[in-house]
């Protein structure tokens, strides 16, 4: 690959305090050297547990994606429960003249029990005024808050608890007037609207905050059975509960009349890029998914252990996937699964695969890896798969039905990024 040499750039603890991530999670002995990739030999998505090879759409659908659906549950991300029957959509707000007449705008707290006072998220909706009819929507989870998003006044200022952050305006633990339009360099609302799409979006701590308590908070308690304290070694994590709310969002479009509801785009940044990787997993209804530089638990392949691996990811993070994650920790070849049968079981709905030159924590070469391991299941399936066996160059976005990018620059959401999936949208919904 062109201009891709990992072991020229800064050594991990650098990166981390440039780009202002978990510095703690990124050690000092991380593997950014390729020749120090260990040798390794990937399950083959086409071929079933009890070694039979997969050469119709039809075992596909009805055999090996089951079976891989329920190992990624078992033993990476934990099994999340469905729809809860009682859950309710509280439209508290709608402006058909937002953004200067740009947009309508919606806010709708969606319940996810009888409770009024029981756990909720609030979903901030922009729409093109201009629609001709339900908009196709891109749906994503944000990091700070959905007044971070743009600096609208009248999105709803978020009271929930966040991880305290000086540049957003976050002290206490809490969002603050200032905080508003803060994150708005990764939502170029105004280019999706000229676009003809919709942005749907919701704080991810609204679904589960983002810290290690022993899922006391968040949404795991309204399902714990009788006596149940914390989930079991097979369930839901907090990546899990996060994708199980991008799928309550998507039941609460499948109501609103100007949504179109058959072309959610799905897309998450990082965490919420393992997120977005997973709901589009877990649920079908997504018609396009988007994982944004989302590395290790994402689209890269656990078993190079470049960057972040899966002990490191466990130990700092030991809340996002499920307990029996921890038992591949330093132990990835025993994993009965990896990453690009996580991309597989999007097929064949378009999957795009986004990395940054410069963010080697989430090895950008096993994303891609991942993405071109998981072509021979697209192609199966009919569709055109990955064009391109080699890495691309910088700046060069391949598109198929898997769509694969690595842009220059560093661990974040750009407008280059979103330009991208909105191409990658347009060819797809043929528009
Ligand atoms: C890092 C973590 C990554 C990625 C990132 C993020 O600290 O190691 O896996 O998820 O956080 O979400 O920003």
């Amino acid at each position: 690959m062109r201009n891709f040499r990992p072991g020229l750039f800064l050594p991990a603890l650098a990166l981390g305090a440039v780009f202002g991530v978990d510095v703690n999670a990124q050690p000092k002995d991380a593997n950014y050297d390729e020749s120090k990739v260990p040798k390794y030999e990937l399950p083959d998505p086409l071929v079933l547990t009890n070694g039979q090879r997969v050469t119709s759409a039809e075992v596909w659908r009805t055999q090996r994606r089951p079976e891989l659906l329920k190992l990624f549950e078992t033993h990476v991300y934990g099994k999340s429960p469905g729809r809860p029957e009682k859950m309710s959509f509280d439209v508290k707000s709608v402006d058909r003249e937002a953004l200067g007449g740009a947009a309508i705008r919606k806010e709708v707290t969606i319940r996810f029990t009888e409770d009024p006072e029981g756990p909720c998220m609030d979903l901030l909706l922009y729409l093109p005024s201009k629609a001709q009819g339900p908009t196709p929507v891109f749906l994503g989870l944000n990091f700070a808050g959905n007044h971070a998003i743009h600096p609208d006044p009248e999105i709803t200022l978020s009271k929930r608890w966040m991880r305290n952050n000086p540049e957003k305006a976050i002290t206490n633990n809490q969002a603050t007037e200032a905080s508003r339009g803060s994150a708005a360099s990764r939502w170029p609302v105004e280019e999706i609207l000229a676009r003809g799409y919709g942005l749907a979006t919701i704080y991810y701590g609204d679904i589960d905050p983002d810290f290690d308590d022993g899922f006391q908070n968040g949404v795991h308690p309204v399902f714990y059975k009788e006596g149940q304290t914390k989930p079991a070694a097979d369930e839901w994590g907090s990546i899990g509960a996060w994708a199980w709310g991008l799928s309550r969002a998507m039941d609460y479009f499948e109501t609103d009349r100007d949504i179109d509801a058959k072309r959610v785009a799905v897309m998450g940044h990082s965490r919420l890029g393992k997120t977005s990787l997973w709901a589009g997993a877990t649920d079908e209804r997504f018609a396009i998914v988007i994982s944004n530089n989302s590395g290790c638990g994402g689209a890269a392949l656990s078993r190079r252990a470049f960057g972040e691996t899966v002990a490191r990811i466990n130990t700092s993070f030991p809340h996002w996937f499920c307990d029996n994650f921890t038992k591949y920790n330093n132990n990835e070849d025993a994993l009965p699964v990896d990453q690009h049968e996580l991309i597989a079981l999007m097929a064949p709905r378009p999957v795009y695969v986004a990395s940054a030159q410069e963010d080697l924590w989430a090895d950008p070469r096993g994303e891609f890896l991942a993405a071109k391991h998981a072509d021979p299941v697209y192609r199966l399936l009919g569709t055109e798969g990955l064009p391109s066996a080699e890495m691309p160059p910088i700046d060069k976005p391949v598109m198929g039905a898997i769509g694969y990018h690595i842009r220059t620059g560093k661990h974040d959401v750009t407008s280059y990024d979103w330009q991208a999936y909105m191409d990658f949208a347009d060819k797809h919904f043929g528009r």
